[in-house]
């Protein structure tokens, strides 16, 4: 098969790391030939080393990057498959050439866990120039299109987090003093933390300071600005910063912590696959759409009522509840639940079809109606 995938960057790192690493996953594991078109370049080599933002034209991971410029090669024509992510409109010219070729069109939809996505993933709308879309929703259950995970990917996860000196080889790689290292070997609760500005991370600092438990802080560069202050109390965990790293070593941090702060899309399903207790930090939208999003997860997260309330204390700092709801969710009954839970979570999802392999099959029926 041969597919464009486009890919705007609207904010943050979420789509370019959901559309990467679909174009790895179906490039890698289904052998298309793939083209992704990406517009902000620079976002797309924070979460990649090795991308060069001003190049017109580059190849990585067995990828064709194509820079989604306001003057599109003409040569670059519709092919098998058009991927539209988060309905960002390809190009008029290449929809131009899509009318020559009639491609299996298909326009990937964000992440939502809420009941209706299951009556309208893969639905075709018609449009009168005769072309057919087909809406993919990503989900939680099999009559949805699943989510991405990477055969063998439990594997590595489970040989990283039965060895402390991989875990800690892997911190150190990535700048964590050994200081840090030193805690964690001793017992410390690693927690790393990616979140938006919004998080009540002055309650999480506080409270992991007054629990019984030490813990040390792993967060990527620029995220939570505020955090050296806090974590600067006496008795505070110590903080590591990171630098953004690829996405692979993204899971990799994630494996290495007890406890992960995530936020979006990508880094939210990235930490499920840890198996470990996560908080997700949903994207804020207006009028609290959000935190609809975030129950109707929340009815799926199998976690006890205490790791649900510090998740919406998480997402509701206004309420002030975070550094009560970190205590009680970190008691030993409810962490060793909340911990369970996760196994489970992920267990229970690592058993559906993966988001590319039921792509592939989708665009497979596809042609053979065409
Ligand atoms: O960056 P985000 O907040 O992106 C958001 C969401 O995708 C949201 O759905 C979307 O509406 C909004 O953008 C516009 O969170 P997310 O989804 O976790 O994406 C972050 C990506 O960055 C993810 O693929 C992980 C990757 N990443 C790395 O690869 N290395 C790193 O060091 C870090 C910190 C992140």
């Amino acid at each position: 098969m041969q597919a464009d995938i486009f890919c705007r960057v609207v904010d943050n790192y979420g789509d370019i790391g959901v559309c990467w690493r679909l174009a790895r996953r179906l490039a890698r594991g289904s052998g298309w030939d793939i083209r992704l078109w990406v517009d902000d370049l620079a976002s797309f080599a924070r979460i990649q080393p090795g991308i060069a933002p001003q190049a017109a034209r580059q190849q990585l991971g067995g990828v064709d990057i194509v820079h989604w410029s306001d003057a599109p090669d003409p040569a670059l024509t519709a092919r098998d498959v058009v991927i539209e992510a988060f309905a960002c409109d390809p190009p008029p010219a290449f929809v131009d050439s899509m009318r020559r070729v009639h491609p299996a069109w298909i326009n990937l939809e964000y992440l939502s866990a809420e009941a209706w996505v299951e009556s309208c993933h893969g639905l075709p709308s018609q449009r009168p120039d005769g072309l057919v879309k087909h809406f993919f929703f990503p989900g939680f259950t099999a009559a949805t299109g699943g989510l991405l995970r990477e055969p063998g990917l439990s594997a590595e996860r489970d040989a990283m987090q039965s060895s402390m000196d991989l875990q800690n080889g892997f911190l150190r790689s990535l700048g964590v003093d050994d200081a840090v290292l030193l805690r964690r070997h001793d017992g410390a609760r690693t927690v790393s933390l990616f979140c938006y500005p919004t998080a009540p991370v002055d309650a999480l600092v506080q409270a992991l300071t007054a629990d019984a438990r030490p813990s040390v802080l792993l967060v990527p560069e620029g995220v939570a600005p505020g955090l050296e202050a806090a974590c600067a109390a006496p008795d505070a965990p110590p903080l590591a910063r990171l630098p953004f790293v690829a996405q692979p070593d993204f899971d990799r941090l994630l494996w290495c912590a007890d406890l992960n702060f995530v936020r979006g899309e990508d880094s939210f399903i990235r930490a499920a696959w840890a198996a470990r207790p996560l908080v997700w930090q949903i994207y804020p939208q207006d009028e609290n759409i959000h935190l609809e999003k975030l129950d109707a997860w929340l009815a799926r997260y199998p976690a006890p009522d205490s790791a649900h309330a510090l998740i919406r204390a998480w997402n509701q700092p206004e309420t002030g509840q975070t550094a009560a709801a970190v205590a009680q969710a970190l008691a030993p009954d409810a962490w060793q639940a909340w911990s369970a839970a996760a196994r489970h979570w992920d267990a229970s999802q690592a058993a559906l079809p993966d988001l590319a392999e039921n792509l592939a099959d989708f665009c497979a029926d596809l042609a053979k109606k065409r």
